[in-house]
C-alpha cells in the first residue's frame, strides 16, 4: 500500500518537495505519505503513571473536557519528536524537542506556569527521529537519549544537573531508528534503552551501564517496519516486555522480555492500516497493561485489552482525525479513568477520547494544533494539577502547548 520503495530517498524527495517547490498540495501529500513513517511515537513509558492515576486518583465530577487556545513556542527545522521532564530540578515541567530537519534537540525550561524559556539547541545526528528521558548516571538528573534515523544511531545527553547538557555520545543502532524507549530489561536497577529500527525490521536493546555509557547493542526481529517502540509489563511477571507498532504488516507485536535483557518470540495482533504509535496504560481498571494503537491510514485507534496473561483479544477501533501520527494517555478530565490523546497530523488537530474505565472510550473531542502534528505528550505545565498538552507540529516548526482548563470539580 504505501512505503514500498526506499524510505530515504521517499524522504529526501519530500524534503525537496517542502522546501524546493511552492507546491504545497503536493509536498503535503508527500509529507503526509512519507514522513510521518518515521515518527509520531509515544516514546516515554507511562504505564507506571498510568496505574497510579486509574487506581489512586480519587473520583470526582468531571465537568465538559476544555483547552485554552494553544501558544505556539518555536522548535527547529521539522520537529519529529517531544518529551516532557524535569531538567534543572525546580519542580516545574520543561520540554525536550528532536528536530529531524536541523539535527539537534531543543530543550525550552518550563516556568511553572504554563509558559517557557528561551530555546537551547544541542546537536545530535542525522534526522532525530524519537527523544526520551531517563535517569542514566544515577545523580537523579534527567537525562536524554535521540534516536537518529539517518545516522543508524542513538545520542545521549546527560544533564550537568541544571538543565544544561553535554555533548552527544553515540551508539549504533540497526537501520533506520524511528523511535527509543527505556526500560530495565535486565532487572539491574539500570536503564536500558529500546530502540525500533524500522528499516531493518529489528529493535536494539542498548544495556546501560548505571555511569551514563550503554553496552552494544544486541538485536531482536520485531515485525514488519516497528515505527514505535513501548516498554511495559504485559504478562504480570515484573519484567519489562516491548510492544511495537509496525505498518509494515498493520500488526501490534509484543515481545517478552525475559529478565536478563533478551526477549522471546514475538506475538502479533492485527492492528488498523498503518499503524504508527503505541502507547500503554490500564483501560480498564483491572491492573494489567493495554496498549492503544494509531493507525494513519485508517484514521481509527485501535484498543486492545489485556485478558491478563499478557495475550490480547481483538482491537475494538474508534476513529479520530485524519492520518493519526501519534498516541498517548492520560486523565483529561479528572474523573480518575485512562483517556487517550491522538494527534491528527493531515487535520492539524488533536482528538481527546475520554475512557468510561471499562476498556471503552467515548465520543472524541478535537482541539487545534499546528501544521502537520507528528506526536503529541503530557504533562502538566502550569502546575494546576490537570493534565496539559504539547504537541510537536512538523511543518510549522514549532510546538504547541494546550493547557487544560477542565472543571474537574469538588474532589
Ligand atoms: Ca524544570
Ligand atoms: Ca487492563
Ligand atoms: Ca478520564
Ligand atoms: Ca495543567
Amino acid at each position: 500500500m504505501r512505503d514500498n520503495g526506499n524510505p530515504s530517498a521517499e524522504r529526501t524527495e519530500s524534503a525537496a518537495g517542502i522546501n524546493g517547490r511552492v507546491i504545497a498540495g503536493l509536498a503535503l501529500m508527500f509529507t503526509a505519505v512519507t514522513l510521518i513513517a518515521l515518527t509520531g511515537c509515544r516514546s516515554d513509558t507511562p504505564v507506571n503513571t498510568t496505574a497510579s492515576q486509574t487506581i489512586d486518583a480519587p473520583v470526582r465530577t468531571a465537568g465538559p473536557l476544555a483547552f485554552a487556545v494553544k501558544t505556539d513556542y518555536g522548535a527547529g527545522s521539522e520537529p519529529s519528536s517531544v518529551t516532557t521532564g524535569d531538567f534543572n530540578g525546580d519542580g516545574k515541567t520543561d520540554l525536550a524537542v528532536a528536530n529531524y530537519g536541523s539535527g539537534n534537540v531543543s530543550i525550552r525550561l518550563g516556568a511553572g506556569d504554563g509558559t517557557f524559556g528561551a530555546k537551547v539547541d544541542y546537536g545530535a545526528g542525522v534526522n532525530p527521529s524519537s527523544v526520551t528521558t531517563g535517569e542514566f548516571t544515577g545523580d537523579g538528573n534527567t537525562d536524554l537519549a535521540v534516536a537518529n534515523y539517518g545516522s543508524n544511531n542513538v545520542s545521549v545527553f546527560l544533564n550537568a544537573g541544571n538543565g544544561t547538557f553535554g555533548a552527544a555520545m553515540n551508539y549504533s543502532v540497526g537501520t533506520g531508528p524511528g523511535s527509543v524507549t527505556k526500560g530495565d530489561f535486565n532487572r539491574t536497577g539500570k536503564i536500558s534503552l529500546a530502540v525500533a529500527n524500522t528499516d531493518s525490521d529489528s529493535v536494539s536493546i542498548l544495556q546501560g551501564v548505571g555511569n551514563g555509557s550503554f553496552g552494544a547493542a544486541a538485536g531482536y526481529g520485531a515485525g514488519s517496519r516497528p515505527n514505535c517502540v513501548a516498554a511495559a509489563d504485559f504478562n504480570g511477571d515484573g519484567i519489562s516486555d516491548l510492544a511495537f507498532a509496525n505498518y509494515g504488516n498493520n500488526m501490534l507485536s509484543i515481545l517478552p522480555g525475559t529478565g536478563n535483557g533478551t526477549f522471546g518470540a514475538a506475538a502479533n495482533y492485527a492492528a488498523g492500516a498503518s499503524p504508527h504509535s503505541v502507547t500503554t496504560g490500564d483501560f480498564n481498571g483491572d491492573g494489567k497493561t493495554d496498549v492503544a494503537v494509531a493507525n494513519a491510514d485508517s484514521n481509527d485507534v485501535s484498543v486492545f485489552l489485556n485478558a491478563g496473561n499478557g495475550t490480547f483479544g481483538a482491537a475494538a477501533n474508534y476513529g479520530a482525525g485524519t492520518y493519526l501520527s501519534s498516541v498517548t494517555t492520560g486523565d483529561f478530565n479528572g474523573d480518575g479513568k485512562s483517556d487517550l490523546a491522538v494527534s491528527n497530523y493531515s487535520s492539524g488537530n488533536v482528538s481527546i477520547l475520554p475512557g468510561t474505565g471499562d476498556g471503552t472510550f467515548g465520543v472524541k473531542s478535537d482541539y487545534a494544533a499546528g501544521a502537520g502534528p507528528i506526536m503529541v505528550t503530557t504533562g502538566d505545565f502550569n502546575g494546576d494539577g490537570k493534565t496539559d498538552l504539547a504537541v510537536a507540529n512538523w511543518e510549522s516548526g514549532n510546538v504547541s502547548i494546550l493547557l487544560n482548563t477542565t472543571d474537574f470539580g469538588n474532589s
